[in-house]
């Protein structure tokens, strides 16, 4: 048995015993044999202190200090690292050359390789699986970068910064010469070589900065960039004009790649991205996709300054970058689109992650307490809440105020490895405000209850809010204070107007901001009309769960008249969860007529945008129902929700109709978010009436039709969402061609495969077992790995079967993983974690598979934490 993984806490940090300030690398790649010299001008910062290397899976073939080479008694190599037990105390030299294997590297992580091309991943703890280093991100050094390998298969040689020379070598072999005059921790380091094709393009930076564009992918993907190359221009502007940081290099190159264990890396100057969000076209990429692209492409660039001028003390900061780069590419996306859509669709993303995750055995803060594995906290509660968090700050001092706090944050941290506490003081400081009850948002996991009621006194014409919140212990973490948040309200009059409020500055500092400080508060507003509802938590302005008893009525008014887009969509999305919930505890119960007509309205109100309106006649997912019930009922749900639908459609079939021939707009596809929009309500519509088409050949013709004669990618995997929950030929049908027109496209292969892992057909499961042989399948990619087994288990009402199959077939799958990729298998397998939701039945059988996992000998630190905190929580 080998030793229990054990914790690394934040109060344990400490500075680093040495500087490092240059690195010379030179790579010599072979794909099972590459030779790696390292030379490094070492610092020391603590006389007498061991210098410590970390390093993993690395052959060791020589040291040498000062020029002298070492013996093997001078220093230790365990698993972990290299340690030299005496070095002088002044400044010195040492040469390392180590050996690694990129082909045989299946975690991908360090150097590996992706069909054929040489590429990197050093964040969070990739380097050290390259050279030994003192892998640790306050670490930051200027990297020299040589590269060597054979000319023809590897034309292409790219590393950080700038290109100093390059040139030919005997045995056609060549070599790039890479410098990087930034200093930047070892994580941000990156190399590519192979025979790569590429986008060209340019961007003038506002102070006249020449910048050369390159997007480089697998040969006869160029025209699949354009998007891409436009996302990154607009990005780059936006910066400027929004945030005030311009681009500092010459050069920016990204490189797509097939296998990737994530989205993409912000690499100084060279990001690396998973094809998924570079490659688009009309006819292989969803409006989904296109969006995501331009998300993630801005979100890579954006890191740029938050991330890489500055980066992080330590891992336990990892919300200082991340968090607040999410916040900017959010801001991004919604003055590029429409605001209040991305609002709802990223509150959506919130709900369905992130707050399961605060509920659950892996509940943590924004900033972590400890970890056993930091690759297990690229978290949405880091990324998607840290991103919360900052727009709470945004929400507080306003937009003024937010960017002179950002100037102030640049101006004290540019180049230095910073905390989340320097952060939210270079906000106060630059504001003069007292931010510290605030920061409990980075110490304190859960999800904040708010409970809110309101009194009105008819006499004195005064109204009276009291609000409470609580927030619920967590793992570790049994008793909470309460937090400081922006909170957004309105009243509105019978006409559906806002009431004009008035408040005392400290409560309300803003009209319709309320600041929730205090376990309990009471707010009056004195002389308001009898207000006709009450719309709470406008904008979406703080992340909690929001607990206020409204009639039915109320409810409805709100769907058609809140003057807040986003609070009027959650109106419909909390009346359609509390019919839901009523309609599982009671399956004969009646669904109000209120809510069916709001939807109604909804659909005929042509002053909504299209978007808008497919958000606001979506319900509520089932995971979400779910996540409203004590002990999650995945049958019931499943059926109260079809039955609502079903209603719903039965009622307003010829609108639907409408609703669907008016958005089905010929031309060509574009994909602009109004376009979009149009495409997203008319297949809202056609979602609707596919709940007639077990019953209706006719409809289910129009189904198949979309699929067959779609121009676009949009369209035609929409139909064959619908298709696959309805048995029959077009079904069949559909598939087979699907995948005779794409089987040489991995990546529309992944929404092949995903669509069949989420039906919500009986035999799913023997499906999703059968592809696991299919060519189209592999267990060294993660893509496919997430578009099979990561979407079944998001399938509820076939991953829960009660007999327990899901869970063995999962677990199975996990063990397999497992020495293949730690990393991937370890964020696959939290939805185990959730035991504690189910009825007594399953969560033996959860457990039960927990523990098999756990029982693998010499399990990975990843896959370790995951399944010992799901079954000790
Ligand atoms: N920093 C990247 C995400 C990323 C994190 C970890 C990785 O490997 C374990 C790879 C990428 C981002 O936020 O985009
Ligand atoms: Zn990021």
């Amino acid at each position: 048995m080998t030793a229990q993984p054990t914790a690394i806490h934040r109060r344990d940090y400490r500075a680093p015993d040495f500087r490092i300030e240059t690195v010379e690398l030179e790579f010599d790649l072979q794909p099972e044999a590459t030779r790696v010299k390292s030379k490094l001008a070492v610092v020391p910062q603590t006389p007498g202190a061991p210098l410590k290397l970390d390093g993993e899976d690395l052959e060791l073939l020589s040291v040498v200090i000062d020029g002298r080479k070492l013996a093997p008694a001078d220093y230790k190599v365990d698993e972990h690292g290299l340690t030299i037990p005496a070095v002088p105390s002044v400044p010195l030299t040492l040469e390392i050359e180590t050996k690694v294997n990129p082909k045989g590297n299946t975690h991908l992580s360090g150097l590996y390789q992706s069909s054929g091309v040489y590429c990197t991943q050093c964040e969070a703890q990739g380097f050290r699986r390259i050279t030994y280093f003192p892998d640790r991100p306050d670490v930051m050094s200027i990297y020299r970068v040589t590269i060597r390998a054979d000319r023809k298969a590897n034309p292409v040689l790219l590393s950080n910064g700038n290109l100093l020379e390059e040139g030919s070598l005997s045995d056609g072999r060549h070599y790039a010469v890479w410098h990087d005059p930034f200093p930047k921790p070892c994580y941000l380091f990156a190399l590519v070589a192979g025979d790569l094709a590429v986008n060209e393009d340019e961007f003038v930076t506002r102070s006249g900065r020449k910048v050369a564009l390159r997007i480089f992918v697998e040969h006869g993907k160029v025209p699949r960039t354009v998007y891409a190359m436009d996302a990154l221009k607009r990005s780059m502007r936006w910066d400027e004009t929004r945030f005030d940081l311009e681009y500092d290099l010459d050069l920016f190159n990204i490189v797509a790649v097939s296998d990737f264990n994530m989205g993409a890396m912000e690499n100084k100057s060279l990001n690396v991205f998973n094809d998924k969000y570079i490659l688009a076209d009309p006819d292989t990429a969803t409006d989904a996709d296109y969006a995501g692209i331009e998300a993630v492409v801005a979100h890579e660039y954006f890191h740029n300054w938050t991330g890489n001028r500055i980066t992080c003390r330590d891992w336990f900061q990892l919300s200082l970058k991340e968090g607040l780069t999410v916040f900017r590419d959010q801001e991004f996306t919604s003055d590029m689109r429409s605001r209040p859509v991305k609002r709802i669709q990223d509150v959506r993303v919130l709900r369905a992650r992130q707050f399961p995750e605060d509920a659950g055995p892996l509940a943590h803060p924004i900033r972590p307490d400890s970890y056993i594995a930091i690759d297990n906290f690229y978290t949405p509660t880091v990324y998607e809440k840290g991103s919360e968090v900052i727009r709470m700050i945004h929400t507080m001092l306003g937009e003024a105020g937010f960017q002179k706090g950002m100037r102030l944050y640049v101006e004290r941290h540019d180049g230095e490895a910073a905390t989340c506490d320097q952060f939210v003081a270079a906000m106060a400081d630059a504001n003069t405000v007292d931010l510290s009850q605030f920061q409990r948002w980075y110490s304190q996991a859960g999800t904040p209850e708010v409970t809110v009621e309101g009194r009105y006194d008819a006499q004195s014409g005064d109204y009276e809010l009291t609000v409470t919140q609580i927030v619920p212990p967590t793992p570790g973490q049994p008793d909470k204070q309460p937090v400081q948040m922006p909170f957004g309200i309105g009243l509105l009059d019978a006409q559906g107007r806002d009431i004009a409020l008035k408040a005392e500055a400290a409560e309300m500092p803003r009209p319709g901001l309320l600041n929730l400080t205090a376990p309990k508060q009471t707010f009056r507003f004195k002389g308001v009309p009898e207000p006709k509802a009450i719309s709470l938590n406008r904008g979406f302005s703080a992340p909690v769960i929001v607990k206020a008893k409204q009639p039915g009525e109320a409810q409805a008014f709100l769907m058609a008249h809140d003057s807040d887009a986003f609070a009027r969509w959650e109106a419909g999305q909390q009346y359609a969860t509390e019919l839901l919930l009523a309609r599982v505890a009671d399956p004969s119960r009646p669904f109000d007529p209120a809510f069916i007509e709001a939807i109604g309205q909804t659909l005929r109100d042509d002053k909504l945008e299209q978007a808008f309106i497919a958000e606001a006649i979506t319900l509520p997912s089932e995971d979400y129902i779910a996540d409203r019930m004590a002990v999650v009922d995945v049958d019931g749900i499943h059926a109260a929700r079809r039955a609502l639908r079903l209603e719903i459609v039965s009622k307003y079939r010829k609108q639907f109709e409408e609703t669907y021939s008016r958005n089905t707009t010929p031309g060509a596809y574009s994909p602009d978010a109004a376009s979009a929009g149009r495409r997203a309500l008319k297949n809202a519509a056609l979602s609707y009436l596919s709940e007639l088409a077990d019953e209706e050949a006719g409809l289910r013709r129009l189904i198949f039709d979309q699929y067959s004669k779609a121009d676009n990618m949009t369209d035609r995997a929409a139909a064959l969402r619908l298709l696959v929950d309805i048995a029959g030929e077009e079904r069949e049908a559909a598939l087979a061609d699907f995948y005779q027109r794409f089987a040489d496209d991995a990546l529309v292969l992944d929404k092949w495969l995903m669509l069949q892992a989420i039906s919500s057909l009986p035999d799913t499961l023997d499906k999703v077992r059968s592809l696991l042989k299919h060519p189209a399948f592999s267990m060294q990619k993660p893509n496919k790995v997430r578009s099979l087994i990561g979407a079944f288990t998001a399938n509820a009402l076939r991953y829960h079967a009660a007999d327990g199959s899901g869970y063995a077939f999962h677990a199975d799958r996990m063990l397999e993983l497992e020495p293949i990729n730690p990393q991937v298998a370890a964020r696959l397998l939290a939805p185990l974690g959730r035991w504690r939701r189910f009825d007594a039945g399953r969560q033996e059988k959860m457990k039960a598979e927990l523990r098999r996992v756990l029982a693998k000998p010499n399990l990975s630190r990843d896959v370790y934490e995951i399944a010992s905190k799901s079954l000790e929580n």
